[in-house]
């Protein structure tokens, strides 16, 4: 019999991923949906049909319950957050609720449910914010930057808790940034690779960015949502990091970026102080040694590979509606 899986999140880059990936092996897949005047399935157009959609939210501990209590599901993955940082200063009351209270209510759905179900938690390398090691491994002290890290601080330790307390299958993924064409156009890849292809095909003439010197660990979002899966298949619960282990700088982001358009990207970008965060994290590089040798988990598209595919699908979308693009980027 197939396995089943709840994803919440699936609106998401990361959901839209996985629910492929589910899919490709065999799994009935149940996206969770919060409820919207008009629906936001942009991201999951193409598997529209072969998944079932259930209303619930991560506020509202009720349509837990009865979501996984109606599913019986053998693995759950809580991808639903509140994710960009910057929102996080705007409203660090809300993102508690949603990032880190809301997690609670999904193990608390588990346990009061069938503690049998797999639990799969979105942690973020925000966590380590100003970083207390280089590079950042399972055992890296946490010193969060922004209300978003300290509410995916709590989430971490709430499911690391819940495992030890009720003797959960709940796992933690501490994964760094990934990107996709699917990422959304407020982080600073898609920004940039959205903005090339604007100013390639001459509908803009400039980019705002905040700063070019903070670095990153990016990888590939397809990449990324393997890992997940494979954290729910050991016999054991644990907690991994997942990364490339090679950091690059947003100066680096837009030379390629540009660069690979045929473009000067001295002569388009300009900072912005407005865009300057209250708290920044200057640096992360993630060290997933024991998730390549516990998982057999290994990125396959590195930081170049993945930027040109970024400017190429956001070309391609761009010049084939340059009219709707606001529009079909937020649908
Ligand atoms: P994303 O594209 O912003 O997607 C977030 C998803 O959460 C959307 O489907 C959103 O639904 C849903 N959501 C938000 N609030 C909700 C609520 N109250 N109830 C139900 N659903 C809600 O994020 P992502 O990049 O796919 O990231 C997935 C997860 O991984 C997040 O938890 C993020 O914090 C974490 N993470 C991401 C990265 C990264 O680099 N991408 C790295 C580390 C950790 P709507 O469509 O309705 O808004
Ligand atoms: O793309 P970003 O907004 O991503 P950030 O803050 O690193 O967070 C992402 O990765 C986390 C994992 O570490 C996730 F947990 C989180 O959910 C999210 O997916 O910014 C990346 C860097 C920052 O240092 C930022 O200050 O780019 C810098 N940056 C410079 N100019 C900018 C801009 N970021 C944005 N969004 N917009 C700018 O104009």
């Amino acid at each position: 019999m197939s396995k089943r899986a709840i994803i919440t999140g699936i609106t998401g880059q990361d959901g839209s991923y996985l629910a492929e990936l589910l899919l490709s092996k065999g799994y009935d897949v149940v996206g969770v949906v919060r409820r919207s005047s008009s629906p936001n399935y942009w991201r999951i157009q193409n598997v529209l049909d072969r998944i079932r959609l259930r209303p619930a939210d991560l506020l509202d501990q009720l349509s837990l319950i009865r979501l996984v209590d109606e599913e019986q599901p053998d693995e759950l993955y809580n991808l639903a957050a509140m994710s960009f940082v910057p929102a996080s200063w705007d409203q660090p009351m809300l993102t508690g609720e949603f990032n880190a209270q809301g997690v609670t209510r999904v193990l608390e759905a588990i346990r009061q449910v069938n503690p049998k179900i797999r639990l799969y938690q979105a942690s973020s390398s925000e966590m380590f914010g100003k970083v207390r090691e280089v590079p950042q491994t399972e055992l890296t002290p946490f010193y969060p930057r922004s209300p978003y890290g300290v509410s995916k601080a709590f989430a971490h330790y709430i499911t690391v808790n819940y495992r030890e307390s009720y003797d959960l299958y709940a796992v933690s993924g501490m994964l760094f940034n990934h990107e996709s064409p699917r990422r959304g156009l407020e982080f600073v890849t898609r920004k940039v690779t959205d903005a090339v292809a604007r100013i390639k095909l001459g509908l803009a003439d400039a980019l705002s960015l905040g700063n070019l010197d903070t670095h990153r660990d990016w990888g590939y979002a397809a990449d990324y949502v393997r890992a997940m899966w494979l954290m729910l298949q050991q016999p054991h619960a644990d907690d991994f990091v997942v990364a490339t282990g090679i950091s690059h700088s947003v100066r680096d982001l837009v030379e390629v970026a540009f660069g690979h358009a045929g473009l000067d990207w001295r002569k388009y970008v300009g900072l912005d102080p407005r865009l300057i965060r209250p708290a920044e994290v200057e640096q992360l590089i993630g060290d997933s040694t024991k998730a390549r040798s516990q998982l057999g988990w290994a990125p396959t598209v590195d930081f170049t590979g993945l930027v040109t595919m970024m400017v190429d699908a956001d070309l391609e979308r761009v010049a084939a509606a340059p009219r709707l693009v606001d529009r079909l980027s937020t649908l």
